[in-house]
């Protein structure tokens, strides 16, 4: 499969390659996908509709994504006032974590390529998203109800830490944030737990509640329970996998 008309079989082959290469992605669908999923600092590159031999590499700062220009002529790459002979040579600068100045004057590390293929929860609607944006479809409904890679939301009950009463709240998790609300209208989060601290989630049988999990803090273990097994079941693999993404990441 040919991405883009100009290149060679063998150019296009080494970009494929590129595990941080996004083909056709657009401009819009780069922004929709750092900001969501990214960090400070995740970046890609893409094809631009600037022309045969364009690139953009778009890199998230902290709040906003910024699009840098990258031609290919007779198989090296301009970038700024680099040349790369090789593809590699390329790659290996980025490899080297460089800072970018923006025009808006700032300072930007290149700190992790976001990946074209992307580890994911297999069960979960987020996943929609990049597969959307993989199989090519259009972007328009996917960047609307765009939600973050591996987030989830819902009621569960959970039990209080001292008086053992059990409460429905709303909870949501997004990156390494799982948070717990009175109710799903309210915008201030009774408490947010920091993924990154919890050591494991299990299924829990000691409560006498069915559907009940919890998650093990090094001051406290979170008893939550949920409407049915398959929710329960959902709850734990998203956040099994956060922890082990969380642990990667270490
Ligand atoms: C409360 O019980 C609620 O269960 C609280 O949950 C809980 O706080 C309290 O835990 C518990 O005493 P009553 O409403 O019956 O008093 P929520 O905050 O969801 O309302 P946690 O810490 O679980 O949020 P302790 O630790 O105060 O016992």
């Amino acid at each position: 499969m040919s991405f883009y008309s100009d290149a060679s079989s063998e150019e296009s082959d080494e970009l494929q390659s590129l595990g941080w290469y996004h083909y056709d992605l657009s401009r819009h669908a780069a922004e929709a996908l750092l900001l969501s999923n990214g960090t400070d600092g995740s970046y890609l590159l893409r094809s631009s509709k600037e022309g045969p031999g364009c690139f953009a590499l778009s890199v998230r700062a902290k709040n906003s994504v910024k699009h840098f220009h990258v031609t290919r002529r007779d198989g090296s790459y301009a970038f700024g006032f680099n040349q790369f002979s090789t593809l590699q040579d390329f790659v290996n600068h980025f490899a080297n974590q460089p800072l970018l100045g923006s025009d808006a004057g700032t300072l930007m590390v290149l700190k992790c390529p976001y990946p074209w293929r992307v580890e994911e929860p297999s069960i979960y609607e987020s996943v929609r998203v990049h597969t959307a944006i993989q199989t090519g479809r259009t972007e328009t409904d996917l960047v609307a109800n765009a939600p973050s890679l591996g987030t989830k939301e819902g009621y569960l009950v959970k039990q209080g830490a001292v008086v053992k009463s059990w409460k429905q709240r709303w909870f949501t998790l997004n990156r390494y944030e799982l948070k717990y609300f009175k109710d799903k209208e309210c915008d201030e989060p009774i408490r947010t737990l920091d993924l990154r601290f919890c050591s494991a989630v299990q299924f829990d049988y000691s409560q006498d509640r069915i559907n009940c999990f919890c998650l093990v803090f090094p001051d406290r273990t979170f008893y939550l329970c949920s409407k049915t097994g398959v929710e329960a079941d959902e709850w734990m693999k998203l956040l099994r996998w956060k922890l082990s993404q969380i642990k990667k990441g270490r």
